[in-house]
């Protein structure tokens, strides 16, 4: 049976963090969907399609690993790719509860569906996409916090843009 886990998130933008987790998750699982959501609650800089076309040029060097632009319910996709598995990071405690959250929400819409923490490399600990944002849109040099690819598209985001 091949083992697959979905890696569901935002990704807007894809940072070392998240690339992180998504190549340790390759090497446990046999297959990798990296799977792009619409968080409501977060208003995204990138178009999903911006955000999939990234995650695919960071990704490639990964045969096992592919992306998709999802909508709906997680779990729903989840079944729809017949996997049993979904992946996700940790990177401190404040996170706990918001993935306790997801997770037995989850469980209740399907509890065939496990989840699975990786928690952070130390060195990847404090960053998240919004930060990322925060410190891009002045200018700041994001070059140790995300791919190149994903540096020159927030600068171009933001080079028009005044602070
Ligand atoms: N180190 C390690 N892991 C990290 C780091 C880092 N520095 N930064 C982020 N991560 C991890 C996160 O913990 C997460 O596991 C993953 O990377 C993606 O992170 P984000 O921030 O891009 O993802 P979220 O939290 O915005 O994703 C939320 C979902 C899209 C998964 C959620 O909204 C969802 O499931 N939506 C679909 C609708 C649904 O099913 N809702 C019911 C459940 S709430």
């Amino acid at each position: 049976m091949t083992r697959l886990a979905i890696c569901p998130g935002s990704f807007d933008p894809v940072t070392f963090g998240h690339l992180d987790i998504i190549q340790r998750g390759a090497k446990v699982f046999d297959e990798v969907i990296v799977a792009v959501f619409n968080n409501q609650s977060k208003s995204p800089l990138f178009s999903v399609e911006e955000r999939v076309s990234m995650l695919e040029a960071v990704t490639k060097h990964l045969g096992n690993v592919t992306v998709d632009a999802c909508s709906g319910l997680l779990v729903d996709y989840a079944k729809q790719r017949n996997a049993q598995t979904i992946l996700r990071g940790l990177r401190a405690v404040s996170d706990f509860e918001y993935e306790m959250q997801i997770t037995s929400m989850n469980r209740k819409l399907n509890e065939e569906v496990e989840t699975f923490f990786m928690m952070t490399n130390n060195q990847y600990s404090f960053l998240s996409s919004s930060m990322v944002k925060e410190v891009a849109k002045y200018q700041a040099n994001v070059s140790d916090l995300v791919p190149s690819v994903v540096e020159q598209a927030l600068n171009k985001k933001f080079s028009n843009k005044t602070a």
